[in-house]
């Protein structure tokens, strides 16, 4: 009998994508820049939608993902069409607010609502972002606790100094071994 388990592809080549979406200007391609290099400097705004495959610090060695940088877009009627044809095969998403952008939460959570029947079962995490900027910061925890009732994840980061970056990943990569979501 054949014994097809040497044909099973190497771990390594199984990346899981995870795409990140959010308002314009929340700090997306920072915090993918953050993830996969360690860098921080202005970044052009993103046009269309860009892939970038690295390897994780954090958390099992050397695992690889697949992050997906989508422009910020600003117009909800365009939504719909733009954002199906970017999430095809991706297993999580990132929902990036600007911690010093409240407003920029509702477009966040508009997106969860149209993504979330696209792809029920992958898990997601909401990052509050910047939040390096101390007195510029308008973030609620009450907020951050209603969101997470509903079953989101809400971590806070700064893609300048790195803070809770590779942890907020790693946690959501790891989560993908278990995706049920609570229902919202
Ligand atoms: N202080 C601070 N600035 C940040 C942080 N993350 C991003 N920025 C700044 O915020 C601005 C927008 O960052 P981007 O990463 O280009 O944002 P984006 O969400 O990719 O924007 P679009 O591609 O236009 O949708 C830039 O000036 C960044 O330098 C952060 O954690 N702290
Ligand atoms: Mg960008």
């Amino acid at each position: 009998m054949t014994d097809f388990s040497s044909h099973q592809p190497p771990a390594e080549t199984i990346a899981p994508r995870i795409a990140f979406t959010g308002a314009r200007a929340v700090g997306k391609t920072s915090l993918i820049e953050c993830i996969a290099s360690h860098t921080f400097r202005p970044w052009p705004g993103t046009v269309g939608a860009k892939l970038h495959s690295c390897r994780l610090r954090a958390g099992e060695p050397g695992s690889r993902v697949e992050l997906v940088d989508v422009e910020g877009l600003d117009h909800p009627t365009r939504l719909r069409g733009y954002y199906r044809g970017f999430l095809r095969g991706v297993a999580a998403y990132v929902l990036v607010v600007d911690g010093t952008r409240p407003e920029t939460l509702r477009w966040a959570l508009d997106l969860d609502r149209l993504l979330h029947p696209i792809t029920p079962m992958a898990p997601t995490t909401l990052l509050v972002n910047k939040c390096d900027l101390g007195r510029a910061w308008r973030w609620d925890d009450l907020e951050a606790k209603r969101l997470m009732r509903r079953g989101l994840i809400v971590r806070v980061t700064s893609a300048k100094t790195g803070w809770g970056v590779d942890a907020a990943i790693e946690e959501l990569r790891a989560s993908l071994a278990n995706p049920a979501r609570v229902a919202s």
